[in-house]
């Protein structure tokens, strides 16, 4: 048994860091290179491991004190000899620090325009070290030692700043990938404004590259801590994330947080500083699983169209004794209505809905299809009033696109083809059937193919082929009746129409009152996408081409 003391090591240039974490405590047994406190200077964020494995007998610092290269952190029982403690230098080089090497910034020079290769600086013992955030993006403008993007190693993490000014052309680097001292990480278009003059180190110097300039950024700047005032500076370009306002955190909360896929920057740190610790993480992960917390990108997810949970927080579903108040029979929904429910809810839901309501008159359509199916009475296809609707739909779609559409994010899917879905009622539930390729068939093969769409639905034979792909759907109550109602929307989606059945109405034409035949329309969209005047000219368009249907030719 030995004791040994257990200090600072080289930690490069900072003077002295302050104690923000205790990893361990007395009593705590720890292996060579477990971390035992934390520290931060204004620029870096480092855990200081144990050089040997032992049991922790006392630890000499607490939170808020200031230690540098050689101060004594941690008394540590030994299993071997007695032996001299470790000369910080002399720790192995495992064991010591990531040597946060960041030498004061270059004196800034004059530069030239053009473009300018930037290389990974001296970052000391770090190897393979992974990149884990951009925090510019190309075509950004950047300052001088602006922070380009962060590298982790598990024991400390840094910002990689820019050693000059101008327009980021390349990124060489996405996130994930291993760097190294002297890689090419990004060219800057320089902009004739300052630069910080290569390091002495001169990474990267003399590989030209399609003729850019070299440049050695200047000094890794490591997790800023919020105080560091760094904040203010990013603050000038809005499109790069600002360092001050990245998550305060170690860089073992940070993999720790990346292993549960916890995003840091919505966790409330408690330490602190508001620093954020393991059990911050870990409660905000439990918030999340209870439902009680929503992540941003979940929160996201949703309105475009999707996301696991809503979250939102609603009174119990009423538990009721109905066989207190009479006769009951309980019988299991079918299979399509447990799916459609659920799908049916969700989009109820999260889609900010809207319904508008016409009447298309069709008085001479429907002596058209009339007189069609008479003249087809022998053998030929029944033509639908739906077959027709479908043809005037994808028409409508075609002249306001964004009908035709489907959130992504924050863009939208423009379809340029047209695939109708119809709702078919079946004794098991609803389902929609599509008629692909809408655009491309005329109302007799729409009419035949429906047909038999609507069988296979009835004889439960649809399948999955059958029923995917949508652009649209159309819910047509007309051999039923009513007058309006308001369908739901079939995500993704955009809008569905929903029609009634065609009554003979009185119609003032100017002069007097004319019998018409009325269809009424009911037209559910998407505010997120369609606004209420395209919605209301969608209307008006489709009204005017079952009015007259050569309207379609145009
Ligand atoms: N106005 C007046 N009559 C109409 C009409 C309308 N808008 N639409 C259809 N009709 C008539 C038809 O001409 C037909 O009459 P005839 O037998 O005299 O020719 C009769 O009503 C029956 O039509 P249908 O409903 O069987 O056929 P369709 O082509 O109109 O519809 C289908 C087919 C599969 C859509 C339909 O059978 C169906 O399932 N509809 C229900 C859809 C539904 O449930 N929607 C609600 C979804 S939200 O819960």
């Amino acid at each position: 048994m030995a004791l040994i003391q257990i200090q600072v090591p080289d930690i490069g240039d900072f003077d002295e860091v302050g104690v923000i974490e205790l990893l361990v405590q007395p009593g705590d047994t720890v292996a060579v290179e477990q971390s035992l406190i934390t520290v931060e200077s204004d620029k870096a964020s480092m855990e200081i491991p144990s050089s040997h494995a032992g049991v922790v007998k006392a630890l000499t610092v607490k939170v808020g004190d200031k230690v540098k290269q050689g101060s004594v952190i941690v008394e540590l029982e030994t299993a071997g000899a007695a032996a001299p403690a470790p000369a910080p230098a002399a720790a192995p080089a495992a064991a010591a620090p990531a040597p946060v090497a960041a030498p004061a910034p270059a004196p800034v020079a004059a530069a030239a325009a053009g473009p300018i290769n930037v290389h990974v600086p001296d970052i000391g013992d770090f190897k393979d070290v992974a990149v884990i955030e951009l925090l510019a993006q190309v075509g950004d403008s950047i300052r001088v030692e602006q922070s380009l993007f962060t590298v982790e190693s598990d024991k400390a993490s840094m910002e990689i700043p820019s050693p000059v000014a101008g327009t980021l052309k390349e990124l060489k680097i996405k996130v994930g990938d291993k760097v190294n001292i002297g890689d090419l990480v990004a060219v800057i278009e320089g902009t004739a404004q300052a630069t910080a003059a290569p390091s002495p180190a001169g990474a990267g110097e003399g590989r030209g590259e399609g003729g850019a300039s070299q440049a050695a950024v200047p000094a890794p700047s490591p997790q800023p801590s919020p105080a560091s005032g760094r904040g203010s500076e990013a603050a000038h370009n809005p499109t790069v994330a600002p360092s001050g306002q990245l998550p305060h955190a170690s860089p073992s909360v940070r993999k720790f947080a990346r292993e549960l896929g916890v995003p840091l920057a919505e966790v409330k740190g408690t330490g602190i500083k508001g620093r954020i610790t393991q059990d911050d993480v870990q409660s905000f992960t439990r918030s999340v699983m209870a439902g009680s917390v929503q992540t941003q990108a979940q929160a996201a997810r949703a309105p475009a169209g999707g996301g696991s949970g809503v979250g939102l927080d609603l009174l119990p579903w009423p538990k009721v004794d109905f066989a207190k108040f009479g006769p009951i029979e309980r019988k299991e929904l079918s299979r399509i209505k447990k799916i459609s429910g659920a799908n049916l809810l969700r989009n109820a839901i999260v889609i900010p809905a809207v319904t508008n309501h016409d009447d298309a008159d069709i008085t001479d359509l429907e002596a058209f299809r009339v007189s069609t199916n008479k003249e087809n009475e022998k053998g030929g296809v029944k033509v639908t009033m739906l077959a027709f609707l479908i043809k005037a739909c994808v028409a409508a779609l075609k002249k306001f696109p964004e009908f035709n559409s489907s959130l992504d994010g924050d863009a939208l899917i423009y379809k340029q083809y047209y695939h109708i879905g119809f709702a078919a009622d079946t004794p098991n539930g609803l389902v929609v059937p599509v008629i692909k390729d809408a655009d491309k068939k005329g109302v007799l093969q729409i009419s035949q193919e429906m047909g038999d769409l609507a069988k296979k639905a009835r004889d439960g034979k649809l399948g999955p082929a059958d029923m995917s792909g949508a652009t649209f759907t159309i819910s047509s109550l007309g051999g039923i009746g009513g007058r309006y109602f308001t369908p739901i929307i079939n995500a993704p989606e955009v809008a569905i129409l929903g029609v009634c059945r065609s009554t003979m109405e009185p119609v003032w034409d100017g002069k007097g009152f004319q019998p018409r035949l009325m269809l009424p329309l009911s037209l559910t969209w998407d505010h997120r996408v369609i606004d209420g005047a395209a919605a209301a000219r969608f209307n008006v368009y489709l009204g005017q081409i079952l009015a007259d249907f050569r309207r379609v030719l145009l």
